[in-house]
């Protein structure tokens, strides 16, 4: 396969201005006809290529010529006709087989209905085109199909044709008034349930939001379509960004690859980002519904006005718009709330979106695939909608967020629309126009060396050192950076590293636990942000009287490791009082990671582990504290996930990992068994189910209660967790309780539970991928168990929420089962990353990348992950998909 680099980049050589599509559905054989207007950019003939994957050429014409085959050439990835120059009008027909295609990019049929997905370089499976977002073009798309079966025709922008056509077909034409490129283009077919309802936006036009779902699931629509109502006026509210077409749709599909697509005025979506009730929806499921759409619906700014020159740039709608969907969710968790309580409900949002990016985008930063959140190169750009371009790429805006000030941002957003509307750009033209504003708000400062966070991988080490002078009442802190050499770098002759721009927050706590106010910059404050940007810098506070407590790195103020040695009882002080609510559970998280790992090794090495008392203590006091909200004392009192403690572990004992957590949760629930039941029975919510976040956090601190008596086998735990199982009024509840039983109990009541679900719930496939992904994630739970699951009638591979139910949550979750001594787990990885390549390699690829880091496990487990990459690599006719992944792996 072919590599392709950010460096070759060259204009496309024709304007194509208007582009009219025509399509005659039918399942197996597609035609389209594609009219597309074009004028060359420059003075001289250059070659018309168009990619084309897949799909059949029937016929070409220039201005309405019929080519001779002669007068073009076509291979497996496009038709090139040569020597173009001027304007003229070039016709294709194609067809394609919607009904045989599985890979879901392009057009596609899912259920009894038609669906496009053209991002990335789908819409060269549709018709042959410059597949490419830096190619916009105005669309009309006229699509025909039987009436009786697919009663709605969509597509992008305003309807404003519709006619009935001989043989019971009907035909209608949409067009787009905004120029876009092609993977921002779609279309759907079918018979659906719509809620739909008038808006007004701010500058009072009236708009139509609709959401489009399977026949029989429009009472499951309501919370989609209120979270897109909220998008839209939290998105005028903070950004001055209003709607700017008339409708805007939302259509859900069963079988889609990713979560959810941002085509103009028609998005597409995953049916798990819209589908919810209380009665089959958890909490979890609610914010998520809300999240995904505020993300796509703010794509339309930052995404479809202005898109992307090439996919290197992926991070410039990506990032940013992660950071934007982060933004909503904070402030509509944080909406009513007083204070303290808005406080925490932000803080636990950032919490969720930390624990995210630690636990799948800093293993990968520290990985094969590591790459810098604008690549250099890639063989496959379906393998780069990554946690480093998402996630991290959110964290870099975040930070010129922290730089700028709310308002110097949004002085940095207006000025990117008002240079950059309607133009495909680069994270440069981003970074250019925060740095005009950054620049003229703090005359001297730039954002050169900011720069750095777009070219360099790897996740920063901040090492802190504290020096206190108690004679001069002196405190200082040394900041020192470092970040080695990862992944491609790796390869890189003479490659060295620039430091980071970080901007740095912190804090003291005093040894009573209060916070100190600090002299800086002219200011008495709590937080100072501190701007690392050398390898190695001090600040000094002066008045301080007595050896303080650091609290560092604020509301995770910077995408870096923090190294400082604090005692495991200066720890306990800032997880019992540090006044950022942020740092006071990182400062749980270090402690309890500290003695997990403790054990971790401990047990490794086969000797008998003793809990340190500090952590009881710790727990004791997180949990009796009246100060704090249900939700927060939720996260306060959650031991840190497997895949973090791992990326502290070197080599990586995964089984001791999950062993230390099980050993160490069975302590606190015996330790403080009596509090953990009062939290059970003082938690309840009473009335009827709401997701809003007070009700869900008290729910949640519930649920954890009960995870952690049923560890210990508690009977009355047991009970209550049946009792609840039984009665519970909302999917939260019942999976709470499931899930517990299903973790911890090993009595025959267990499976009735688990047999009961099921047929309680077959006729809804959301809730029938939450009980797989409940027995993919059990304790005893092994490869033949998966294969078990994998023959029941209502599995099907082909779905992809399906196998991420069940075989996505045991490769990536079921740690004892994936790496059992026997080798069945990574035998199943193979056999499934085979199969699923057959069927759907973007799929596959995310399967494939389960073993990104085996080099760095124990040697025990190591050489067996090794051959089973060995194997799929050695598979004749991998996807260049799964083949990018696993030889990078192996290099
Ligand atoms: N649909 C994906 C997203 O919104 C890719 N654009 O992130
Ligand atoms: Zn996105």
């Amino acid at each position: 396969p072919t590599t392709i680099h950010r460096r070759d980049y060259r204009e496309y050589p024709f304007n194509i201005v208007n582009v009219a599509l025509h399509f005659d559905l039918h399942e197996t054989a597609t035609r389209i006809t594609s009219t597309l207007s074009i004028s060359s950019k420059e003075n001289q003939p250059a070659d018309l290529v168009l990619n084309g994957e897949d799909i059949k050429l029937v016929s070409v014409a220039i201005n309405g010529e019929t080519l001779g085959e002669h007068q073009y050439s076509l291979n497996e990835q496009a038709l090139v006709v040569p020597a173009l120059q001027g304007q003229f009008e070039l016709s294709i027909v194609s067809e394609c087989n919607p009904a045989e295609n599985s890979t879901l990019m392009g057009l596609y049929v899912s259920g009894n209905s038609f669906f496009t997905q053209c991002e990335a370089e789908g819409f060269r499976r549709i018709t042959f085109f410059p597949d490419r977002p830096d190619v916009m073009s105005i669309y009309t798309v006229t699509i025909c199909a039987n009436k009786a079966r697919y009663p709605y025709l969509l597509s992008n922008g305003n309807l404003c044709a519709s006619t009935d056509l001989p043989n019971g077909r009907h035909q209608v034409t949409w067009e787009d008034p905004f120029r876009k490129p092609s993977y921002l283009f779609a279309l759907v077919a079918g018979d659906f349930d719509i809620r739909e309802k008038h808006a007004t936006t701010q500058s009072g036009r009236e708009v139509l939001l609709q959401v489009y779902s399977d026949k029989g699931s429009g009472h499951q629509t309501e919370w989609a379509l209120e979270s897109l109502e909220n998008a839209m006026k939290w998105d005028e509210t903070r950004f001055g960004l209003e709607l700017d077409l008339n409708r805007f749709m939302i259509v859900a599909v069963r079988d889609f690859n990713m979560g959810a697509m941002e085509n103009k005025g028609l998005n597409i979506f995953n049916a798990a980002y819209v589908l919810a009730d209380p009665n089959t929806a958890t909490d979890a499921n609610y914010e998520g519904i809300e999240s995904v759409i505020g993300h796509e619906y703010f794509h339309n700014w930052t995404g479809n006005r202005i898109t992307c020159r090439d996919w290197f740039q992926l991070s410039l709608k990506e990032g940013l718009t992660v950071f934007r969907d982060q933004e909503f969710s904070a402030d509509m968790m944080a909406r009513n709330l007083d204070n303290s309580a808005a406080a925490s409900a932000r803080a636990i949002k950032r919490i969720d979106d930390v624990t995210r990016l630690r636990t799948a985008q800093f293993p990968e930063d520290a990985g094969p695939m590591a790459h810098p959140i604008r690549p250099e190169s890639y063989q496959e750009i379906a393998n780069f909608y990554t946690a480093t371009i998402y996630e991290k790429g959110a964290e870099v805006i975040r930070m010129q967020h922290t730089l700028l000030g709310e308002e110097g941002f949004r002085a940095g957003m207006d000025e990117y629309f008002r240079r950059h509307d309607g133009q495909a750009v680069t994270c440069d033209d981003f970074i250019n126009v925060m740095e005009s504003v950054y620049t003229q708000r703090n005359p001297g400062k730039d954002l050169t060396l900011f720069r750095n966070w777009y070219s360099q991988a790897g996740t920063p080490r901040v090492t802190v050192q504290l020096n206190y002078d108690q004679a001069q009442q002196r405190c200082s802190v040394t900041l020192t950076q470092s970040c080695a050499p990862v992944g491609v770098e790796k390869l890189q002759d003479g490659f060295i590293k620039q430091p980071f721009h970080i901007p740095f927050a912190m804090g003291f706590i005093s040894q009573s636990g209060q916070p100190l106010m600090l002299q800086f910059e002219g200011r008495q404050q709590s937080t100072v942000l501190l701007e690392l940007k050398e390898e190695s810098q001090t600040w000094h506070f002066e008045q301080i009287a007595e050896r303080p407590i650091p609290s560092l790195l604020r509301d995770f103020s910077a995408p870096v490791i923090v190294a400082y040695s604090w005692t495991n009882q200066e720890l306990a002080i800032l997880c019992a009082h540090d006044s950022n609510p942020f740092a006071r559970w990182e400062a749980v998280q270090a402690l309890s990671a500290r003695e997990l790992l403790r054990i971790a090794t401990t047990l490794a090495q086969g000797a008998p582990a003793e809990l340190d008392p500090t952590l009881l203590q710790v727990w004791q006091t997180n949990l009796t504290d009246p100060n704090l909200d249900a939700g927060y004392r939720a996260w306060l009192l959650t031991l840190p996930p497997e895949k973090i403690l791992a990326e502290g572990m070197n080599p990586i004992e995964p089984v001791a990992i999950a062993k230390a957590r099980d050993f160490v949760r069975q302590e606190l629930a015996r330790g403080l068994l009596d509090l953990w039941l009062q939290t059970l029975c003082q938690n309840e919510t009473p009335g009827s189910y709401s997701p809003d976040p007070l009700s869900a956090g008290r729910r949640s601190l519930k649920n954890l209660a009960l995870a952690y008596l049923l560890s210990i086998q508690n009977p009355p735990a047991i009970q209550a967790a049946f009792a609840q199982y039984q009665n519970a009024d909302n999917m939260t509840d019942r999976m709470g309780a499931l899930s517990a039983l299903v973790s911890h109990y090993e009595g025959d009541e267990r499976d009735e539970a688990l047999a009961q679900f099921y047929e309680q719930w077959q006729h809804d496939p959301l809730v029938v991928d939450k009980w797989f992904a409940l027995q993919a994630n059990a304790r005893h739970t092994t490869a033949q168990t998966i294969q078990g699951l994998m023959a029941h009638p209502a599995f099907n591979l082909r779905n992809p929420n399906r196998a991420r139910s069940l075989i996505f949550q045991f490769c990536l979750n079921n740690t004892e089962g994936l790496h059992k001594e026997d080798g069945s787990g990574y035998a199943l990885w193979v056999e499934q990353v085979i199969a699923l390549d057959s069927i759907n390699p973007e799929i596959a690829a995310r399967l494939a990348r389960v073993m990104d880091n085996w080099s760095r496990y124990s040697p025990a487990l190591k050489t067996g992950m090794q051959q089973a990459l060995k194997r799929v690599e050695a598979h004749p006719g991998l996807s260049k998909n799964v083949f990018e992944i696993v030889s990078k792996a192996l290099n």
